[in-house]
């Protein structure tokens, strides 16, 4: 993964210099972030609700993907946030239908992508994101701890992905806001709550916590509120349902 999103962000800054970015990032200002953040912090379950055209696990999820009646009906259902992939060889994504939506949605949105040069950071503000993903077993406490700091420059707010206790322990030391775990067992992709529920006593009261992956309906939620998430991150299972609103109901 690194490998090649390294390479890609490389051609990609060939193409714009992070001199062009940075200045496409003062024109859209600095308070984005905090609504992300905001957004999650309500007292009831939050929903981030995810568009992917494609996952490793899975493949292709829908050939047609239309992807801003997909974002509009997220909207009309109550989701608090949109969460949307730009990663182009693994989920088919790309900041073209990110910025698409953003200007067809008003909910704050994630950049999903492998952040792994600060460089992107820059992008995902450009193109008009309130937060980012920042994966610890990508990136070790040091970078978590800069790149949060880049991101406060910039208006991002940072949603850090952990599995176990030690990337926990990283994320917290780093400084993170939000904290995610991950359902999905990203070796084997087989999904376990467990995992999420045995990392709850980790996480500091006032960092917000999300449950990510492997939801399948209102009972999955019902049994991560019950463990203590705050906010619930789906993606698949949202792609396919046809009613998007019951999806939502906690
Ligand atoms: C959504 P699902 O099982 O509901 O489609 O999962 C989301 O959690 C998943 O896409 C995800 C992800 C990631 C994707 C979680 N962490 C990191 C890319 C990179």
């Amino acid at each position: 993964i690194a490998a090649h999103t390294r390479r890609r962000v490389a051609a990609e800054q060939a193409e714009l210099p992070l001199a062009a970015l940075a200045h496409m990032c003062e024109l859209r200002g600095p308070v984005q972030g905090h609504r992300f953040l905001e957004a999650l912090r309500k007292p009831a379950m939050s929903f981030i609700c995810e568009v992917k055209k494609a996952s490793p696990s899975k493949g292709v999820i829908d050939p047609d993907f239309p992807y801003l009646e997909i974002a509009r009906d997220y909207e009309k259902a109550g989701a608090d946030c949109i969460s949307c992939l730009t990663e182009p060889r693994w989920f088919l994504g790309s900041d073209q239908i990110f910025q698409e939506i953003r200007r067809s949605v008003s909910l704050p949105m994630l950049r999903k992508d492998f952040i792994i040069e600060e460089y992107q950071l820059y992008q995902a503000k450009a193109i008009g994101a309130d937060g980012v993903l920042l994966i610890c077993a990508l990136l070790d406490t040091r970078t978590i701890a800069r790149y949060l700091e880049r991101c406060g420059m910039l208006g991002l707010t940072a949603l850090v992905e952990a599995h176990n206790a030690e990337e926990i322990g990283s994320a917290v030391s780093a400084g993170a806001e939000i904290i995610g775990v991950n359902n999905r067992n990203l070796k084997d992709f087989t999904v376990d709550f467990a995992n999420a529920a045995r990392l709850r006593d980790l996480i500091p009261p006032e960092v917000v916590y999300v449950a990510e992956s492997g939801v399948t309906g209102p009972e999955d939620v019902a049994s991560l509120l019950a463990i203590g998430a705050d906010a619930v991150l789906i993606g698949e299972a949202l792609m396919r349902s046809p009613d998007k609103e019951s999806m939502l109901a906690a």
